[in-house]
């Protein structure tokens, strides 16, 4: 074997198990070991969080509308600010639409992430974006209903940052999870598919 050939094979393989990791723990967490892809149900469920302007949101109110939602925190450098953007972007192009469908900002760092911290992050983007926070213990509980990895990691000084998994939901106006949004495509025909699900 080549020493090419050789590393393209260890590429592959990373790959393979990169790939197997991530989905076995996207679908595997709670069901033991051995179910395979339980289905769309899996994803999303119930939950109780307070929004920006200190209003409990459930999942239960969410209904009647298909709606967004994407986890992350205010401090984030870059991955964040760059989807709340696109997702502005997408609300902004939907026009008179935009009150029918919902835009949720889960934080994965209630620590920081209080209801005043994220109303003011929130002002740089489009008005229908909710950011929801709560107790440790409830934002805890949200994360594993929408399979979120997240991971507080230290920085030098004291500081820390969070790793987190950084895709849109789509869930329909049942509260079940459709697929993942993507924002990789003009706001115009994302908005149009967004409009499907009205
Ligand atoms: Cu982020």
């Amino acid at each position: 074997m080549t020493a090419r050939r050789f590393h393209l094979l260890i590429g592959l393989c990373a790959f393979v198990a990169a790939t197997v990791l991530a989905f076995g723990s996207l679908f595997v967490l709670d069901h033991g070991p051995v179910q395979i892809a339980p289905g769309p149900a899996a994803v999303g469920g119930p939950f109780q969080l307070t929004d920006q302007n200190g209003r409990t949101v459930t999942d239960q109110e969410l209904k009647g509308h298909p709606f967004l939602v994407f986890f992350g925190f205010t401090h984030c450098p870059d991955v964040c600010p760059t989807t709340l953007f696109e997702v502005s972007e997408v609300l902004r192009a939907l026009g008179p639409d935009a009150d029918r469908v919902g835009a949720l900002f889960v934080t994965v760092d209630p620590e920081r992430d209080t209801p005043d911290v994220m109303k003011d992050y929130l002002g740089s983007f489009h008005p229908r974006l909710r950011g929801l926070t709560g107790d440790a213990a409830a934002v805890a509980a949200t994360l594993k209903t929408y399979r979120v990895y997240s991971k507080k990691v230290e920085l030098d000084g004291g500081d820390y940052t969070m790793d987190h998994s950084a895709i849109v939901y789509l869930m329909d106006k049942q509260g079940r999870f459709v697929a993942p949004f993507s924002l990789k495509r003009r706001p115009e025909e994302a908005a149009v598919d967004l409009k499907k699900y009205l």
